[in-house]
């Protein structure tokens, strides 16, 4: 990794200047840089992201800052996780083509990527909250856990390959380490950044006392550390999904890391699911037929997953893994171990769900589906069924068949007084 010695914050009133050399960006946004419109519009937790509009066209800068935005200069974060979101974001658009922004420039010393800006596309938790559908959302984003989770892996890479990308992925230390901290270890015990709505105290002193589920929790933790099945996305939530009435694309991997291959597809179910639970705060007349639209969402984005990753099963299977010498060619068909695997994978993910509904509740950093809903009184129930089905999730994610049973789970907690 290169020195990043003369790293400088981005500012909107000197964009234009500091990056007029980019190769392409002039012909690309047209017009002299001077008169570049730069609108700085991150409103995410880590990074600066800019958006410079001339004649010709809009690009999007994203710039990493050597502290964690929501916090301040008192959390320092280490530049180099756009190093890694480049590299994420370039093995995702070969892994499925068109499903991330195109790149178009990625300077290390100064930690920013220039990159397509998605128009008219917007975040998809916005979109989730004002009530909005979005055509294809399952089947794109199932796809796409599939192929990454699959193309990433010993199933279809030469282990040389991906040994030596295991190796660049682990000089990322302190990015895993928020995940590890604020996603599986804070919201269990009373950590300083953490909070809750006032209303939840019992429902959580129910969580913090269970130590069985804590116990689980930390198995995860466990196999998300040390188990590199494959290359995550790391943060896949539906807010580094962006999308219009009918296109989605998938933003943001700075939290790109190997492990489980049901991660991904996990963290992203407790992100409907959380939106599933919320709606209350948010719809009128509407509220029981969009509920169910964001269920079949979550059926369809496992169904989309385990139909592309047989495809990919039964024509890219060109890894050291579950070998054709083994079973094709033994006459002994592979459909067995690809369910045993796909079922490992499927209890990963509601382990990996329960625990992402559980921080985005009680840790650092909350989500604004609930957060939007001012009334704690009325956050406070909404919040608490997603809670106590995100511990019976963890505690019993061998117990769930498939996609069905777990809609059924939500409309279950959904009609459920929990305190
Ligand atoms: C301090 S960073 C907090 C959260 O923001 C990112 O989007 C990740 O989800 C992280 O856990
Ligand atoms: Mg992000």
């Amino acid at each position: 990794m290169a020195s990043q010695a003369s790293y400088e914050a981005l500012e909107p009133a000197t964009l234009g200047a500091r990056l007029r050399d980019v190769p392409g960006l002039a012909e690309r946004v047209g017009g002299a840089p001077e008169t570049w419109q730069v609108r700085e519009v991150g409103d995410g937790n880590l990074n600066l992201v800019f958006i410079i509009e001339g004649p010709a066209g809009q690009v999007v800068v994203k710039q990493a800052l050597p502290y964690v935005r929501l916090v301040g200069d008192s959390w320092p974060l280490p530049l180099y996780r756009a190093f890694y979101e480049f590299h994420a974001l370039d093995r995702q658009a070969r892994r499925d083509p068109g499903a991330v922004p195109e790149i178009f420039h990625f300077d290390e010393a100064q930690a920013l990527i220039v990159m397509e800006y998605l128009s008219p596309h917007r975040i998809l938790r916005h979109k989730l909250i004002a009530g909005e559908r979005v055509e294809g959302l399952a089947a794109r984003i199932g796809a796409f856990c599939a192929r990454t989770a699959f193309r990433g892996s010993e199933l279809s890479m030469a282990s040389a390959e991906k040994k030596a990308d295991v190796a660049l992925f682990a000089g990322n230390v302190e990015i895993p380490a928020i995940t590890e901290d604020l996603v599986f270890t804070d919201p269990y015990y009373a950590a300083e950044k953490n909070h809750h709505t006032p209303g939840l105290d019992a429902v959580v002193a129910r969580l913090r006392e269970h130590v069985a589920l804590k116990a689980r929790v930390q198995r995860m933790l466990m196999r998300f550390a040390s188990n590199t099945e494959t290359l995550l996305h790391g943060d896949l939530h539906s807010g580094s999904i962006m999308a219009t009435a009918d296109a989605v694309r998938v933003i943001d991997p700075e939290f790109a890391q190997y492990g489980p291959m049901g991660f991904d597809i996990g963290m992203l179910t407790a992100n409907y699911l959380m939106s599933y639970f919320s709606q209350p705060g948010h719809r009128g007349a509407d509220l029981d037929s969009y509920q169910e639209w964001l269920l079949e969402v979550i059926e369809g984005t496992f169904a989309a997953f385990e139909t592309e990753f047989a495809r990919l099963w039964d024509t890219e299977r060109t890894g050291m893994l579950y070998p054709r010498c083994l079973f094709e060619a033994q006459g002994h068909g592979s459909a067995p171990a690809r369910a045993a695997l796909l079922r490992e994978v499927w209890q990963d993910a509601l382990t990996v769900c329960g625990i992402e509904m559980h921080r985005r509740v009680l840790s650092l950093a909350h989500n604004a589906d609930f957060e939007s809903i001012a009334d704690p009184a009325l956050r406070a129930p909404l919040e608490a069924r997603n809670l106590m089905m995100g511990r019976e999730l963890i505690l019993g994610a061998e117990t769930i068949p498939d996609a069905v049973a777990l809609c059924a789970m939500a409309r279950r907690y959904n009609g459920a007084c929990v305190t």
